[in-house]
């Protein structure tokens, strides 16, 4: 589907016209030193951090340094992984703070930025197609005739941890960046939609935005994604019109946009400014063929793929990052003591276990883990590593989700625009 290619095509081919208004220049050269390449996996290594590696091995692709982002608000240590449109994703060692702030969360646009709205109170919500009553509400009724509730839940990409992929998957190639958690605040969109009155045939919601498609095309959606009615209905599924106690910023999908937690990031549609509930599966851009979509049976890595063989991505997989230390860290000659800092999560469920290990996976050590503050929160974790040399160590982190599924070594389950990829992550640091 040639569309879907030029949505979501490799980030090589998105560096091109305009690089000037988004990249920095140099200046962040003391944070490129810090994470290294900032590309923790090498794609032929098997897995293996480049921090500190001397030199790359023959069938490697040349090294190529991070692109930073440059945007009014934004932290300069984001990386851009596309331009037209404009993506951005967070260095892990980024994501330290408990809760995101907004200048560090991750950026993902499929269509063009629309303009900041002049008065968002009367930016109009409509809510149709099988229900009772058609509902017409402006973002000020919203935020004045219902309860709001906040609260601090993860929005992650459904193509996070994409770069693990062998071969490469379609898409912008996330790390593990491609993920954030905030405070929202909002109306659950079940308060709304039992306003409107569901009739019996309702099935599945279908989002539509303010955000003109790449093309200028007023009748193309840039995006358009939808998700069964249970999903919609669930209590942490929210409109918000507030980041972490402030104005929901434009870049962000503001004023106002939806939250579907533990999902792919793009049913959490931005600048909202529709929802039509439906009487089946949605078929908007974002729904169909490969994307947003995973094999039901495994595929050969690279084959040719079966649109019939695939479904819709719901509930994303288990995963951890450490947060801190950076990969490429350097420590002092003789320290004996590291001290992790990281964070989980795993979609639909919560994290039970997260292991930490500095062998190569041979031995794992239980990291402690804290409870999310409501669902969807991610948790946080820390752990005190004891080394017994100076050197090079790598730290492998593991998380283990409420049902017993583990982080794979590698990326597993192969697909076209590589969803699920969900690898342990991996830090070099250097001691002496
Ligand atoms: N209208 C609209 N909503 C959208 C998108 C978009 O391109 N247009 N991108 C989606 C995707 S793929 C993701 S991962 C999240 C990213 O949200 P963020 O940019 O606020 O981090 O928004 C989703 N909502
Ligand atoms: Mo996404």
């Amino acid at each position: 589907m040639a569309r879907e290619s030029g949505r979501d095509a490799p980030n090589g081919n998105n560096f091109n016209t305009s690089r000037r208004r988004f990249l920095g220049s140099s200046g962040l050269a003391a944070i490129g030193a810090v994470i290294g390449g900032a590309t923790p996996l090498s794609r032929n290594g098997g897995g293996i951090p480049q921090a500190h590696a001397q030199a790359a091995p023959a069938a490697s692709p040349p090294a190529k340094g991070p692109q930073y982002l440059k945007y009014p608000g934004k932290h300069e240590g984001l990386v851009v992984l596309g331009e037209k449109p404009l993506v951005a994703e967070t260095p892990e060692s980024l994501l330290d703070d408990d809760t995101t702030p907004i200048e560090k969360f991750y950026i993902r646009n499929n269509g063009q930025i629309p303009e900041e709205a002049k008065d968002p109170d009367a930016w109009k919500i409509t809510i149709d197609g099988e229900v009772n009553n058609k509902l017409e509400i402006t973002l000020g009724e919203l935020k004045s005739k219902y309860r709001a509730v906040t609260r601090r839940m993860v929005l992650e990409c459904g193509g996070n941890g994409r770069a693990g992929f062998s071969p490469p998957a379609r898409g912008n190639q996330w790390n593990n960046g491609g993920a954030g958690c905030a405070e929202w605040t909002g109306v659950p969109l079940a308060d709304l939609l039992k306003k409107a009155g569901l009739k019996p045939s309702a099935k599945y919601t279908a989002h539509y935005a303010a955000d003109l498609h790449l093309s200028g095309d007023p009748n193309k959606p840039s995006l358009s994604r939808g998700v069964r009615l249970e999903k919609a209905m669930d209590p942490n599924t929210m409109i918000v019109w507030a980041m972490n106690g402030k104005p929901l910023p434009n870049i962000h999908g503001g004023p106002v946009r939806l939250v579907v937690p533990g999902w792919s990031g793009s049913a959490s549609q931005k600048w909202l400014t529709r929802i039509t509930i439906r009487d089946r599966e949605h078929d908007g851009p974002g729904m169909t063929e490969f994307s947003y979509r995973t094999p039901i049976k495994p595929m050969v890595p690279g084959g040719k793929a079966d649109p019939a063989n695939f479904r819709i991505l719901e509930s994303m997989p288990v995963r951890s990052i450490i947060t801190n230390p950076a990969n490429g860290a350097k420590f002092a000659a003789g320290t004996k003591e590291l001290k992790l800092r990281g964070a989980s999560w795993a979609g639909d469920l919560t994290v039970k276990q997260v292991d930490i290990s500095t062998d190569f996976g041979a031995s794992w050590q239980r990291a402690t883990l804290e409870k999310p503050k409501n669902k969807y929160d991610w948790q946080r974790w820390t752990a005190t590593l004891k080394l017994p040399s100076d050197g090079y160590f790598e730290i492998w982190a593991r998380a283990t989700d409420s049902k017993g599924a583990m982080q794979p070594h590698q990326a597993g389950f192969w697909n076209p625009q590589g969803y699920g990829g969900n690898a342990m992550h991996r830090i070099a640091v250097l001691v002496g």
